[in-house]
């Protein structure tokens, strides 16, 4: 279908899909097992400019919004969500310094992450606050010209890997949310250290580290914002990222869509292939049919949000939700259209169901994203009564 992309996103599309087809494949499967971060495909999306898709040009990026990120996630998904997940990770790192970074702090951080020189990364979950962000227990104590960092984050994508990191961190316990400020932390600072590599389901060849803090001085100037802002600054960032996560969860369906049906017509059981039986084309187009509906809903947020909308919570929160949920279910239905094959580690659907797995869970459970989408519901319907 013709979503009416610019001749830059279809640029942007092109070149993710060649990367994807030429780069990515040959070794997705090889970092899944691994595990390693993959620097050189990394290296190569600096190159190709698809670090800095979405930051301002006066800051060395190439002035797009949400929607060429969602683009080029949703191609190199299709593939490896778990290597696409680098520059979305990025992003999710950066957003905080797009969003309240002052003209200073803008131009020393985002030109190194629009060349591709430094990854970023988001720092808000610990080991007992991740839906319930505001519960984070780590603190940044202000002590004259700088800010003392105590605390540990968990399940930190690019962890050790990024360069730059924006930290929700607590300045004052006894306010609750409104005690939680933002900070950016570079890589180096003495009392920054990272804990053990995970070893996770999926999403391999994305790096998740936890990040220790322990009396890490951070200059006063890297506060953004104000004191006070770090949660609001925290739910406008994930408003904004959530998109992105859609978009992963999107490429990781259409991937496992096109892989389905081109084994379904070269499959034959009974004499025939199996694209002929009408349980399989049943399925397949359920399969089509999610997938359409999650990156028309995905396209029309992301120009939404780049549009300027005030309060896009509700429906960054919907376009994360159903697009992950369409992502575990197409990958599920995927090797089931395999059959036995699917099961096996030598074909790709049996990594796409693993890999959707976290686009349910990261940046807020789908759960959460229920709650979001009710609370707006209601807020709106009682603003609209009032
Ligand atoms: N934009 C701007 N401000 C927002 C906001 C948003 N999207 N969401 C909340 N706020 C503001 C509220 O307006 C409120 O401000 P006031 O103190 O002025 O009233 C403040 O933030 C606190 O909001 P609220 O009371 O709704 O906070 P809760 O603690 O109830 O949390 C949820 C709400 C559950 C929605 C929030 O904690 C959340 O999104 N959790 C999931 C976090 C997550 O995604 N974790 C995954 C790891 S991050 S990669």
């Amino acid at each position: 279908m013709d979503y009416g992309l610019t001749e830059e996103q279809v640029m942007i599309q092109d070149m993710c899909r060649q990367i994807s087809e030429e780069k990515i494949k040959p070794v997705r499967e090889q970092f899944d097992e691994s595990g390693e971060f993959p620097r050189e495909i990394f290296d190569l999306f600096a190159q190709s400019d698809l670090c800095g898709l979405y930051i301002e040009e006066k800051y060395g990026g190439m002035g797009g919004g949400v929607m060429e990120l969602v683009v080029a996630v949703e191609e190199l998904s299709k593939v490896c969500s778990g290597i696409a997940l680098s520059v979305a990770a990025t992003a999710l790192g950066t957003f905080p310094i797009i969003i309240h970074g002052s003209d200073e702090q803008k131009k020393k951080f985002l030109p190194p992450i629009a060349s591709g020189q430094s990854l970023a990364a988001f720092g808000l979950t610990e080991a007992n606050a991740g839906s319930d962000a505001a519960g984070i227990q780590t603190t940044a104590i202000k002590d004259g010209d700088e800010y003392v960092l105590n605390g540990t984050k968990q399940w930190i994508t690019n962890g050790g890997e990024a360069d730059i990191y924006t930290i929700i961190a607590m300045t004052n316990k006894a306010k609750g949310p409104r005690g939680a400020s933002a900070f950016i932390v570079e890589k180096g600072t003495p009392g920054f250290d990272f804990g053990k590599k995970e070893n996770k389901m999926g999403i391999r060849a994305s790096v998740t580290r936890e990040l220790i803090f322990q009396d890490c001085r951070i200059p006063k100037e890297n506060l953004l914002g104000k004191e006070g802002l770090g949660f609001i600054i925290a739910m406008k960032t994930l408003d904004q990222s959530r998109p992105g996560v859609a978009a992963q969860a999107l490429g990781i369906a259409a991937g496992a869509l096109d892989e389905a049906v081109k084994y379904s017509r070269e499959r034959r059981q009974f004499g025939k292939s199996i694209s002929s039986f009408q349980g399989v084309q049943f399925m397949l187009a359920d399969m089509a049919t999610q997938v359409e509906a999650a990156r028309a809903l995905i396209y029309q947020v992301a120009r939404w949000v780049d549009g300027g909308a005030k309060n896009v919570s509700k429906m960054s929160a919907m376009c994360k939700l159903y697009a992950s949920d369409v992502a575990m279910k197409v990958t599920v239905d995927a090797v089931q259209i395999f059959g036995g094959y699917g099961y096996m580690k030598e074909y790709p659907v049996e990594k796409m169901m693993r890999d959707a797995k976290i686009t349910q869970i990261y940046e807020g459970t789908n759960q959460i994203q229920r709650e979001v989408i009710a609370l707006n519901l209601i807020k709106e319907a009682a603003a609209k009564k009032a």
